[in-house]
């Protein structure tokens, strides 16, 4: 006899979208927002796809009722977003602006109304520009005071709806490829031991938002990274492939997952930065290693991996040309990082719970014909992708919840609005949001907590 078995989810498992404030809300000047270090950077011709910015983005600012409307009605109880910094605080620290607060009091009344529970993300990437250019934004340890005083304000703000709170999207993002490599606002390229130091204000940024929340977050509130690690998919599942997916595991994130889970720099990293190590004091680690509930983890692709022959840890093989990859040709498909990503996360941090806060796809999806958005290619990928993660649950890993990113087409950063992210196309001409295919389908997902 044939029985058709879906795969199932854990009881209560968390499903959800997720979005950030810069690259859905627009509104860029209203209601006393001030600049970011994207408004600004995106403002240089030749920086983004497009010349595109983020000035009006998904008008969500204006559209947020609708669009959680539209959520409901696909089912989701759960939805990932961020606060703009430069909203709540224009002048980076001191006065508080009421209208931007009160946008987030509206929007989280509105998620209540519906039944929605927000995971809110206190920072991804809008450093407010008025801190970068009075004193370096990231490089400066005065962003770590700010960055506390920001945190407690949204807590103290919000924390009676808010339970769930993430302190930073993706550390590297806004330090190294922010100040490093310079292909993320504010654009720099910095030595090496400015961008370190970066990096270890971001940490102690993160232990000031923990301790926020552990301060001000009323009953029942939960905090957490959202980290995008680097994993190494094993070739072969033998031991000594997985092995070397461990080890390259440990090498790859050990700057952000050692001074968090164990309270200190690696000596790799320290030894292989010589010089150029960040300076740190005494009680960082403290504030830094504060222990969290869960991590999140934004999951799109990886490398592979196999047992090295020449006695070094790991060997990395090159892609293929002809190797499928998403339209960003960034991404490679690998659903098996939904495997190994949380399971050598839990295996080797010891990380208590485990949230896919994004995974999904960037496409070049057609308009809407008749109302329909045939994007087969998402849906597959999504699919294919929480076959591993079912497979990572499966075998044990505490994976609780999985936020599809995104809810709607949005400015991808760098790459403009070219590049479809979303379940929900959006039309920047109109602004009309129509659900694709991949919508409709999760959706279904959702609603039946199994793979359909
Ligand atoms: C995430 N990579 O960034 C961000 O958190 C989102 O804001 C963004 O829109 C989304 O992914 C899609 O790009 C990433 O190089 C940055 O593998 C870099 C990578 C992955 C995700």
């Amino acid at each position: 006899m044939i029985i058709h078995q879906k795969p199932t989810f854990p009881k209560n498992f968390v499903w959800g979208f997720a979005t950030a404030a810069p690259q859905i809300e627009g509104a860029g000047r209203e209601d006393g927002k001030s600049e970011s270090v994207w408004d600004r950077y995106a403002r240089q011709p030749g920086t983004i796809h497009n010349n595109d910015n983020l000035d009006v983005a998904c008008q969500h600012y204006h559209l947020y009722k609708e669009d959680i409307a539209l959520m409901r009605s696909l089912g989701a109880k759960n939805y990932r977003l961020s606060i703009a910094w430069p909203r709540i605080l224009p002048g980076g620290d001191g006065a508080v602006n009421q209208k931007g607060v009160d946008f987030y009091h509206r929007l989280f009344d509105t998620m209540m109304e519906n039944g929605i529970t927000p995971w809110v993300t206190m920072y991804h990437w809008d450093m407010p520009q008025v801190l970068e250019d009075r004193f370096g934004g990231w490089r400066d340890r005065r962003v770590v005071d700010a960055f506390a005083n920001y945190a407690q304000t949204i807590v103290k703000a919000y924390g009676d709806r808010v339970k769930n709170w993430i302190t930073l999207n993706e550390i590297s993002c806004f330090t190294y490829y922010a100040y490093g490599t310079g292909v993320k606002a504010p654009g720099l390229k910095l030595p090496e031991g400015i961008v370190n130091q970066t990096y270890h204000h971001a940490l102690l940024s993160h232990g000031e938002a923990v301790r926020a929340v552990r301060e001000y977050g009323g009953p029942g509130a939960r905090v957490g990274l959202t980290d995008n690690a680097l994993v190494g998919v094993p070739v072969t599942e033998t031991a000594e492939d997985i092995a070397a997916a461990h080890a390259y595991f440990i090498e790859a994130n050990c700057r952000t997952f050692e001074p968090i889970y164990r309270g200190h720099y690696h000596p790799d990293y320290l030894q292989s930065a010589g010089a150029n190590a960040p300076r740190f004091e005494a009680d960082d680690f403290k504030l830094i290693s504060q222990p969290t509930d869960f991590l999140g983890m934004n999951l799109y692709s990886g490398l592979f991996v196999r047992a090295a022959q020449n006695g070094a840890k790991y060997e990395i093989l090159d892609f293929p040309p002809s190797y499928p990859q998403a339209d960003n040709t960034w991404q490679k498909i690998m659903p098996q990082v939904l495997y190994w990503g949380p399971r050598l996360a839990v295996e080797i941090c010891g990380a208590p719970a485990i949230y896919i806060t994004e995974n999904g796809c960037g496409y070049n999806d057609a308009p809407p014909v008749n109302g329909e958005v045939h994007d087969l290619h998402r849906r597959d990928l999504v699919r294919n992708y929480l076959g591993e993660l079912h497979r990572a649950i499966r075998d044990g890993v505490p994976v609780e919840g999985y936020f599809l990113w995104s809810f709607m087409d949005n400015f991808e950063w760098d790459e403009g609005y070219a590049r479809r992210f979303g379940a929900v196309y959006c039309d920047y001409q109109t602004f009309k949001r129509t659900p694709k295919l991949s919508a409709r389908w999760y959706s279904k997902v959702m609603a039946g907590n199994c793979l359909l």
